[in-house]
């Protein structure tokens, strides 16, 4: 109790001198370029070996489309409708639509990995930050495309991300994107909300000088056919034909619809148009023209399959300004993560997976290629080799979609879709998700797709931006371990984790589910690795005092010694502090195919928020007269189980975040 006390002193006061002085705490660079990670199909995060130094020639900038559309109001709904589980119950499921579950609205196509979470659950926006910086994503694109304004779910979001910022942890910024429906309402809306009274200024979005707004430009003209009135926000009838009204004779006020966006906007805002890469749209060319940046790419259409990477980019004043990478497009268009330009969409079995396909890089046919981002992969190699200034990645964390009747328009009795996946015997058709082969998520799913395709966008983000190189330790430093921690001050290199990133969930999710994690204990922030002839020392530092090291798992000390997954435990060799003796004396275990088997004894000391231990260089398969070493480590506070290494980031807190890992170079 009284350590917690302590822990929630430190915060407070920290926000007193943040209230007080008005100073922000200046955000940590992280260094997650310079993290390590193999992902769970054996792919190895490319680090500035492979890819070169952090890029500085020129803009290079990630946007993603990030939903918040999982209101507060879907707690109640009757069941969570959940595609993979309603197909995977009955297989004739995918046909008669009489089989699903009624009255439930929007259809998750699987489960996400925090569960069917809602936006403003905060526990669910830390993560989601912390996961999105971490992999290099520079702003959030915030969809309005539906004329609908969550300006609660948006409060929320922007409320973590400024406690985020305060905390001194890096954050992305946002801009939104409107489209569909009274779109010059919606944008006068934002901009009179947000902009205009400056809210959350710091986190705004910046593109050529100005603020980005993402819209439609031909505001006469939307997904469901145009025609629509744009209501204007101030509209007072009175103020028309009453010349005592204060905005008689005013067009602000005597308007009722808006005809354009207001000046005050397009002198406000960089605005660009953004809409899906078909060939033409509205009767114009529109992919890979100037002003109209895409969200994905029509490539089932041969007219844009057959463009060049570079004719399907956006320009701008004739410059190369924008590319879209997409993980697949549509289920209605039969183009899933598994289809390729010259193989398109492989057949799919009674649960509508794809049966099998290739897999070029592996040079090999697999039988669960949803897992594997055949599409995405495609469309990031594409835009690397264009390498614009601004890649638009699609989606986060959509998840849900409409399930409608076959032969109508979605939400209207006007003619639609007549078959589904090829088959006219459909009683119902999805248009935007389906199941696991018919989705864009990149945010982490259950299953077996697991975090496959956030790791893969990291991959590739990396690849397009560059890396830090990962610093090298040098030298010998003598370490204590005496409870004295100022010896460390002699070490230059630190290893930074997130900070606050223990914080505990207890929110509602979608259909009266309650998530609850209260897993959170040691928030591990830096580490510091030291050598000397005989020993390695490791020390953490947490933001609080530690918990007794007598807790459950408490921070374990996780060492891949030959930088090889394949070798270990998911390639971690030792591990240190899964038996603790007592409170000077830890242990070293050994990973021996199937269990954890102990090495030897250590000594270990901890004091406040700082902890240290010594390894004899031996036991870790070093010798005393080695010149350069090199092993990858990890720090683990209370996950619940040593399952997979995902185990590892849904509980307590790991440093670095979810699979990555430090690595450790030193030379004498
Ligand atoms: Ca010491
Ligand atoms: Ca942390
Ligand atoms: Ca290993
Ligand atoms: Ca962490």
């Amino acid at each position: 109790m009284r350590i917690k006390n302590f822990g929630v002193r430190r915060y407070l006061l920290l926000g007193l001198l943040i209230a007080v002085s008005g100073i922000r705490t200046a955000a940590q660079d992280l260094m997650q370029d310079t993290w390590v990670a193999t992902d769970g199909l054996g792919r190895h995060m490319p680090t500035s070996k492979e890819v070169g130094p952090r890029k500085t020639d020129k803009e290079r900038t990630i946007g993603i489309f990030y939903v918040t559309w999982h209101t507060m109001n879907l707690e109640n709904v009757p069941v969570v409708g959940d595609v993979s589980k309603v197909l995977s119950r009955n297989s004739q499921a995918r046909i008669d639509g009489s089989l699903w579950p009624q009255n439930v609205g929007m259809f998750h196509w699987g489960e996400p990995e925090y569960g069917y979470f809602l936006s403003r659950d905060p526990y669910v926006i830390r993560h989601d930050i912390s996961m999105l910086t971490d992999a290099g994503v520079d702003v959030l694109i915030l969809d309005v495309t539906n004329a609908v304004r969550y300006w609660d779910e948006w409060n929320s979001l922007f409320d973590v991300m400024e406690q985020m910022k305060a905390e001194g942890n890096p954050v992305p910024k946002f801009c939104f994107w409107a489209y569909n429906g009274e779109v010059i309402t919606v944008v006068q809306d934002l901009y009179e909300k947000y902009y205009e009274k400056k809210l959350h200024s710091s986190l705004w979005f910046y593109w050529d000088g100005k603020p980005l707004l993402l819209c439609n430009m031909r505001p006469d003209l939307d997904a469901n056919g145009g025609g629509i009135r744009h209501h204007n926000l101030h509209y007072d009838r009175d103020a028309v034909t009453n010349k005592h009204n204060p905005h008689y004779g005013n067009p602000r006020y005597t308007e009722e619809y808006y005809s354009d966006y207001t000046s005050e906007v397009k002198a406000f805002f960089t605005m660009r148009n953004l809409w899906w890469g078909y060939y033409r749209w509205g009767g114009k060319r529109y992919v890979g023209t100037e002003d109209n940046w895409s969200f994905g790419y029509s490539m089932e259409d041969k007219r844009v399959s057959e463009l060049s990477p570079l004719q399907r980019a956006a320009t701008h004043k004739g410059s190369i300004e924008q590319m879209a990478v997409t993980p697949a497009e549509h289920p209605i268009s039969i183009t899933g993560k598994s289809w390729r330009v010259n193989t398109m969409q492989p057949p799919l079995n009674d649960h509508d997976e794809p049966v099998e396909a290739y897999v070029p890089w592996l040079d090999k046919t697999v039988s669960n290629p949803q897992a594997y981002g055949i599409y995405f992969q495609d469309r990031w190699d594409e835009a690397l080799q264009v390498d614009p200034p601004f890649i638009y990645l699609n989606d986060w964390n959509e998840w849900t979609a409409g399930k409608y009747p076959i032969g109508k328009a979605p939400g209207s009795e006007a003619p639609g879709p007549t078959s589904f996946l090829g088959r006219k015997e459909n009683t119902f058709y999805f248009v935007d998700q389906y199941n696991s082969e018919f989705n864009r998520t990149i945010s982490p799913a259950k299953g077996e797709i697991g975090d496959n395709y956030y790791m893969q966008m990291v991959q590739n983000i990396r690849r397009y931006k560059g890396a830090q190189p990962i610093p090298v330790n040098k030298g010998y430093t003598k370490i204590k371990i005496d409870a004295d921690f100022a010896d460390w001050n002699a070490v230059d290199v630190t290893y930074y984790d997130t900070r606050n990133d223990t914080l505990h969930r207890d929110f509602p999710g979608y259909a009266h589910l309650r998530y609850v994690n209260k897993s959170g204990r040691n928030d591990i922030v830096t580490s510091k690795v030291a050598i000397d002839r005989q020993n390695i020392y490791f020390h953490a530092q947490t933001s609080g005092m530690l918990t007794p090291s007598t807790d459950p798992h408490w921070m374990l000390l996780l060492i891949d010694s030959d930088s090889n997954s394949e070798t270990g435990w998911y390639g971690y060799d030792y591990i240190i502090n899964y038996q603790i003796i007592d409170r000077t004396t830890t242990t070293l275990m050994r990973y021996t195919g199937h269990k954890w088997q102990l090495v030897c004894r250590l000594p270990y000391c901890y004091v406040d928020n700082q902890l240290e231990i010594a390894v004899p260089k031996k036991k870790l398969g070093w010798n005393v007269c080695d010149t350069r070493m090199e092993f990858d480590f990890k720090w683990a506070d209370n996950p619940q189980e040593l399952r997979t290494p995902i185990s590892l980031c849904t509980h307590g807190d790991s440093a670095p975040n979810r699979r990555f890992n430090y690595r450790f170079l030193w030379e004498k």
